[in-house]
């Protein structure tokens, strides 16, 4: 965490609050704010109530996704599917146990930061909350983000979503009339960050993905009141566990899709232990933002892309920008009708999320609509590049069929007439000093303009 904050300072990336802030909307405004123009990481350190800075904004472009995989500009795809495969090799030695670090700070939960977000919210929630916990009949250990709302220093509630890994193991656990142990990790390296976003198959341990992106074992401690080995680079620990047959209401919350999920009955964490590294800096996530999507776009497109690539050949990269309710394909058409194939590919790679498919030319960015509907809208008719699908289900939380139906646009230049699409370019565009003499006017410098002055 410390080494990847370090990198983005280094590279000018990292900007600095230093008066004090509210945790209670004033932090997210900020963020809000700061993400309308900036992708730039954000340390607020003085956050109120808490001695603990608070970064945010640290994972918002595909470009700093691709430089933490060490993949090329337009290979996060092709990387991420790489990895998962060398995963299945470090998966007998993923991680590698260390002493307890010393400096370890025992508190109370009330003493972390405590961040409301949204006008509705039912009350502050930790956000970029990373379980870690283990198959009751297997061991294998699972990392998963479920965000979790803050009830006292006792209690979190979360909410389990039925398909997830730790909603299984979850359910085995109360089938068994046990709690089920875990552990939630707060700021942790971005390697434990990405494996924590994947969603690998429930035999498989996300620690063995994070092992093959650092490319040598996690270094790992033993909790101190669970069975569970923590990630030594989380800065904050709540150890506890999954009460049985226990549900409590949690809500309502602001989430991804940008509207309220009403209050409902939730699974119920009883805290055991809570603890901090001395130098510890949270990690807050305003749900629904780019640093919220970015990851999931990158790695539910991993998911597309290696669908595609066993069927449909030239396929380079895909997203799943905005918001993982669409699928753009960055492709190499090779034959009249070759984009519309791959469409019709991708609406089977996902069955709940790929509403929307696109598939544009090489020069397209597709982590970026506005170009994504540039292509669409200069590169020939919209109405016969358009497919529409009608009736087939959607998302699984859906009662009204709001998210019936798909729609495909082949947005890619005509077969055959490239070249007269050639996107025009301005020369030196990347190398050009953009530093030297350059400064912001002063308000009376207009009057002071004159020739040759
Ligand atoms: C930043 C981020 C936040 C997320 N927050 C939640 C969440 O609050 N609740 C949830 O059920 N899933 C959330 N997810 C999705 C899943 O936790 C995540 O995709 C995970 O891979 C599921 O892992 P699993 O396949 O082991 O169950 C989030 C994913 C990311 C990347
Ligand atoms: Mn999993």
């Amino acid at each position: 965490m410390r080494d990847f904050l370090n990198s983005l300072a280094a590279a000018g990336e990292l900007l600095v609050v230093d008066r004090e802030v509210d945790p209670r909307f004033e932090l997210a405004a900020m963020t809000r704010r700061f993400q309308d123009t900036t992708d730039h990481g954000v340390v607020f350190t003085r956050v109120r109530g808490t001695k603990i800075p608070v970064a945010t904004n640290l994972y918002t472009t595909r470009r700093r996704l691709n430089q933490l995989l060490g993949a090329p500009a337009d290979g996060f795809c092709a990387r991420w599917i790489q990895l998962l495969e060398e995963a299945g090799r470090w998966r007998q030695a993923a991680t590698a146990q260390e002493r307890r670090p010393e400096d370890l700070i025992t508190g109370a939960l009330h003493e972390l930061p405590a961040i409301t977000y949204h006008a509705k919210d039912g009350g502050p929630y930790f956000t970029s909350a990373i379980y870690l916990a283990r198959d009751p009949q297997t061991g294998v250990p699972n990392l998963s983000f479920h965000r979790s709302m803050i009830i006292n220093d006792g209690e979190l509630r979360v909410r389990l979503g039925t398909t997830h890994d730790l909603a299984k193991y979850q359910r085995q656990a109360e089938e068994q009339g046990r709690p089920l142990e875990a552990a939630l990790l707060i700021g942790v390296g971005p390697e434990i960050f990405l494996a924590a976003a994947a969603s690998l198959p429930t035999d498989w341990d996300e620690l063995a993905l994070a092992a093959a992106v650092r490319g040598s074992p996690v270094p790992t401690y033993a909790a101190r009141t669970v069975d569970l080995e923590i990630p030594a680079s989380a800065q904050c620990v709540i150890e506890g566990r999954f009460l049985p047959k226990e549900r409590r209401t949690e809500g309502p919350f602001g989430e991804f899709l940008g509207y309220y999920v009403p209050a409902g009955d939730n699974h119920v964490f009883e805290i055991t232990d809570c603890y901090w590294r001395s130098d510890a800096i949270a990690h807050s996530i305003l749900c629904g933002s780019r640093e919220d999507l970015c990851v999931l776009e990158a790695v539910y497109g991993a998911k597309t892309y290696r669908h595609l690539k066993d069927r449909v050949p030239g396929i380079i990269d895909v997203s799943c920008a905005p918001a993982f309710m669409n699928t753009t394909i960055k492709m190499r058409p090779q034959y009249e009708g070759h984009a519309r194939q791959a469409i019709l590919a991708a609406f089977s790679a996902d069955l709940d999320y790929n509403r929307a498919v696109f598939a544009v030319d090489e020069d397209v960015d597709i982590t970026d609509m506005n170009e994504v509907m540039w292509a669409f809208l200069t590169r020939g008719r919209v109405d016969t590049r358009t497919m529409v699908l009608h009736d087939i289900p959607g998302f699984y939380r859906d009662p009204h069929k709001d998210f019936w139906g798909r729609i495909g646009i082949d947005a890619t230049k005509p077969f055959g007439r490239e070249a007269e699409f050639e996107r025009k370019t301005v020369p030196g565009v990347d190398g050009v000093d953009m530093t030297s003499g350059v400064r912001r006017a002063d308000p009376d410098l207009v009057a002071r303009l004159r020739c040759g002055e």
